[in-house]
């Protein structure tokens, strides 16, 4: 008798017999999450390419410290033999402990602040230890290579630090590269050179500040607001507290301030898993399937509501991933409020009558 109850029910929902609802409330469990990406950032008078300008005075930090380094392009493939490294001008715990060097051919694809990894890189020196002066602005002793091979790239970075509790991020002054052993022969880096700041530390960008975090997006109040400083491909996952539902429409509330972080380009999905993936992480633990990906047009306006209409979704979730792709040009992502319309299961008047007559039914037997 039940079975046959829940068979009626699935019948009459699927013929459509769900009502329509907001399936978001601030009830609901809510999780900021961020593409997955290198931690890499510098200030910017701190730049990569002060290690190349052959100055003492300047100097590369990367905030990232231990994996930290630089992806420099000389251009005409050259021979390196040795290697020197001058101490920067204050905190000699962020100096370089240990190094490792790498050489490739291949056009460079790696974008600044990236893990460094798109091109396949040869090693010529890999965790080797650096006892660099503590004196400020001073060359330590040169690193010999065993390296006969021409590369028109170098990826050179710092695996470890002086001292990595007592820093807050790496530095050093300068870097050159010598043709000959003990820096001798002709200098292989010079100012104008291409060169990019990397760390191939994994880490998640999602962050956000304990005034503005995710639930602020769904509290109904257009006063408040999330803000992800991951920007680009940043967003949230969220378990409607009403249950599994269909999607088909959502609406944003742009926030008090700067349009250029309003959400533009988005990717909704749904999933039936319970979630694990935990605060400020990528948001892959579980399997999501795209119900709709798209652009959007935010209004100038602030506190105003845009958003999008769900082509063709017929499928219920029991949570929901939203991603936003990208914003309107800022480096944050930030959104007053965001709201899901659609359907939930409940059983029609018809449908409760027919539950109400079952028992009923079943005691006359
Ligand atoms: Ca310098
Ligand atoms: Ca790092
Ligand atoms: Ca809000």
């Amino acid at each position: 008798m039940k079975a046959t109850v829940h068979s009626l029910t699935a019948l009459l929902l699927a013929a459509g017999s769900a009502s329509a609802v907001n399936i978001l409330s601030p009830s609901d469990s809510i999780i900021a999450i961020g593409l997955v990406g290198s931690g890499s950032s510098y200030p910017g008078g701190e730049a990569p390419s002060s290690v190349i300008d052959g100055d003492s005075s300047t100097k590369y930090l990367n905030f990232a410290e231990e994996r930290s380094g630089f992806i420099v392009t000389p251009g005409s493939p050259t021979i390196a033999s040795s290697i020197v490294f001058t101490t920067a001008n204050d905190a000699p715990e962020r100096d370089p402990a240990s190094f490792s060097i790498w050489g490739t051919n291949d056009t460079i694809r790696s974008g600044d602040n990236s893990l460094g990894n798109q091109e396949s890189w040869t090693p010529i020196l890999t965790n080797t230890a650096l006892n660099l002066p503590t004196d400020r602005f001073s060359p330590g002793a040169p690193v010999d290579f065993t390296n006969s091979l021409a590369f028109s790239s170098y990826r050179v970075t710092f695996d470890t630090v002086r001292d990595a509790i007592a820093a807050n991020s790496m530095q050093i002054a300068d870097v050159q590269l010598f043709t000959g052993l003990g820096g001798t022969g002709s200098t292989i880096l010079s100012s104008g050179m291409s060169i990019l700041a990397i760390d191939q530390d994994v880490v998640p960008t999602s962050s956000f500040p304990g005034g503005e975090n995710p639930s602020l997006a769904i509290d109904g109040d257009p006063n408040t607001k999330y803000l992800n400083f991951g920007g680009d491909q940043t967003g949230f996952i969220v378990t409607p507290s009403v249950g599994a539902s269909i999607v088909d429409s959502f609406t944003i509330t742009t926030a008090n301030d700067a349009p250029g972080r309003d959400p533009v380009g988005y990717t909704l999905y749904g999933t039936n898993d319970s979630i694990t993936s935990s605060e400020n992480s990528g948001g892959t633990d579980e399997n999501w399937v795209v119900i709709q990906s798209g652009t959007l047009t935010p209004p100038n306006e602030r506190f105003t509501e845009y958003g999008a209409t769900i082509e063709g979704n017929s499928t219920f979730y029991t949570s929901y991933r939203f991603d936003v792709d990208t914003v309107g040009g800022d480096s944050l992502m930030q959104f007053a409020e965001i709201q899901f319309g659609g359907r939930i299961p409940e059983p029609s008047s018809a449908i409760l009558a027919l539950l109400g007559v079952l028992p009923l039914i079943r005691r006359r037997r």
